[in-house]
């Protein structure tokens, strides 16, 4: 057995089990996201999608550190999040080719995830504009006094919209039970950061409403969770919330569409070589797990994710009638 590296040593490192069951759920996001690419590429699905590849660690780590019954909303960019918060993968997939046995029946797609008997209560498409709607969910579980807490994942590009400001400010002041997880990963569309944002650090926007602000590495999983475990407790115990920006990088564009050639030469190399999984593998060798191990899991992930796919696109279309379910006007 190797012994865990010097930066390891003065940090409690997560049992090795739990960190096997973070790497399983990484892979199978990585493989559902390949596999939407895929799909989108093919023409059997109509619209666009926002693939996550890179960003594991982020939404792994912090739903890691919080459970079922604690909700979570997120973005467009949300297929991780919701897989992370305990959703099916063959009726992630199914919802994205829009069949009847989908998440939504079919209705969202991509952009809309959403499994509320896991907790995931909505993936937003408006920049934004689910942050005030995180704490209308923490204000309900602060009113009936249950003790949850409110993940709610933004992009970067988020922390410009009125409404992150607000949001914030109103958090504070209730002292709601939501853990703000800003996902920067550099980029907001096309543009880098730099060129829509005065300030490099993010989570120094927390000060002005009075509340902790932490930058994190996002690539590092338990470095997530870790940090996540720490603020959701202190939520909890009523003392409201915290902005976590949770450094990541997005590996592909934007969209489907984008080929991303905006991007500096050599960072997209330089971020490859802090891929999350890759990372996570490495450490875990280090804690003395088998390469072969590493290797069984990441072939089972791909078969999970491939016979998930496979059974989500045997699946019905909806019906005529069933179209016409949820409609309300
Ligand atoms: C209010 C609003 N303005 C503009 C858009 C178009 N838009 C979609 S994604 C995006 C970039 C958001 O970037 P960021 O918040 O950093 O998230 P990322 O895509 O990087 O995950 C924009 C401007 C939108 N969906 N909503
Ligand atoms: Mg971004």
């Amino acid at each position: 057995m190797s012994k865990a590296s010097a930066t390891d040593a003065n940090v409690a490192t997560a049992p090795v089990e739990r960190q096997l069951d973070w790497l399983h759920t990484m892979l199978q996001i990585r493989f559902f996201e390949d596999e939407c690419h895929r799909m989108f590429a093919q023409g059997l699905v109509r619209g666009s999608t926002h693939l996550c590849q890179g960003q594991e660690a982020v939404v792994v780590g912090a739903c890691g550190a919080v459970s079922t019954v604690d909700k979570m909303l997120c973005t467009y960019r949300g297929h991780g999040a919701v897989i992370a918060k305990g959703a099916p993968l063959d009726r992630a997939f199914a919802e994205i080719l829009g069949k009847a046995d989908g998440l939504c029946g079919g209705k969202g797609g991509s952009m809309h995830l959403t499994d509320m008997t896991v907790g995931a209560v909505g993936s937003f498409a408006i920049v934004g504009g689910h942050l005030p709607i995180a704490l209308g969910v923490a204000l309900e579980s602060q009113y009936n006094d249950r003790q949850e807490v409110t993940l709610c994942f933004f992009g970067d590009g988020s922390t410009n919209i009125g409404a992150f400001h607000e949001a914030l400010n109103m958090a504070s002041v209730w002292k709601l039970p939501v853990i703000f997880v800003c996902e920067n990963n550099l980029y907001g569309e096309y543009s880098p950061l730099g060129t829509t944002t005065p300030i490099e650090r993010l989570s120094t926007r927390a000060e002005a409403y009075g509340m902790p602000g932490l930058t994190i590495d996002g690539n590092d999983v338990e470095g997530v969770w870790r940090t996540v475990s720490e603020y959701a407790a202190r939520a909890r115990a009523g003392d409201g919330p915290v902005l976590i920006e949770a450094l990541t990088y997005r590996q592909k564009g934007h969209s489907r569409s984008d080929p991303a050639k905006y991007r500096p030469s050599g960072e997209l190399e330089a971020w490859l070589e802090r891929d999350p999984i890759t990372l996570l593998e490495a450490k875990l060798e280090r804690l003395g797990v088998d390469r072969g191990r590493l290797d069984d899991m990441r072939s089972a992930a791909e078969h999970e994710v491939l016979d998930a796919l496979e059974r989500a696109r045997s699946w019905d279309d909806p019906s005529p009638e069933q179209l016409e379910e949820d409609v309300y006007a």
